[in-house]
């Protein structure tokens, strides 16, 4: 049976641009897991309240219901071990950084050239619920904390340094082979990539190109991914 996911959809059903649901997306295909998705909008709420929360992703596998990306990719990891997601304990351990530094510095840091964008491709019922929540977080409107992007962007790509300098020395964050750690990072670019067509990231630039593979993977799971 199907794993069933709830993922973050825009106006158009298929445009999928959630950062945490990627996650969960690609690390579902790196198990080779069945998975039925169901489109999701900000104003369902009362679709996921089953799961005692109100976010995405969301998983239900028959009777386990499982949110929050993290913990998906551990609950998968436990009951599908191979091909491993972390390669054991202290490959789980170092991930956890990587996901607490793609939520701290990436998520904060991608939304401020994205933000005004997202509001064009998401449904039209969760417009205005968008808008006052972002902008009551920023405290700006989504205009302002977008502006000026051209000029911010180098900043940005400077603070991709860390993952260039291991890219230089392997060809995946997991080393040989892709783990959650690439997933972290590449989901969270899947943000960006489905929800606008800003340039944050160059094309010569090697996190690019890294992304450009992790797009390759599954089949072409990323690759064949609808953009807004
Ligand atoms: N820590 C959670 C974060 C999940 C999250 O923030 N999901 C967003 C979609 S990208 C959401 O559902 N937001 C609902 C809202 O803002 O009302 C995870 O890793 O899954």
């Amino acid at each position: 049976m199907s794993i069933v996911l709830y993922d973050l959809a825009g106006a158009d059903p298929d445009v999928r641009f959630s950062p945490y649901c990627w996650r969960t997306r690609f690390a579902l295909a790196h198990k080779g897991l069945p998975v039925e998705s169901v489109p999701w909008r900000f104003s369902d709420g009362a679709a996921i309240a089953f799961s005692g929360q109100g976010k995405v992703p969301v998983i239900q596998d028959e009777g386990t219901i499982v949110s929050d990306s993290w913990a998906i990719a551990t609950y998968l990891e436990e009951q599908v071990p191979a091909p491993t997601l972390f390669g054991g304990g202290t490959g789980r351990a170092h991930a956890l950084f990587v996901n607490a530094w793609a939520d701290a510095v990436l998520v904060g840091g991608i939304a401020r050239f994205i933000v005004r964008d997202m509001l064009d491709i998401i449904d039209p019922g969760d417009r205005d619920y968008f808008r006052s929540s972002r902008e009551a977080r920023f405290g700006a409107t989504l205009e302002a904390v977008q502006a000026g992007r051209g000029d911010r962007v180098t900043a940005f790509r400077a603070l991709l340094l860390p993952i260039r300098l291991v890219l230089r020395k392997q060809a995946w964050l997991g080393g040989a082979a892709p783990s959650y750690a690439d997933h972290i990072v590449a989901g969270t670019l899947m943000w960006p990539y489905c929800a606008s067509r800003f340039e944050l990231l160059e094309q010569s630039d090697p996190v690019s190109q890294w992304h450009g593979r992790i797009l390759d993977l599954y089949g072409g799971l990323g690759r064949s991914a609808k953009r807004g």
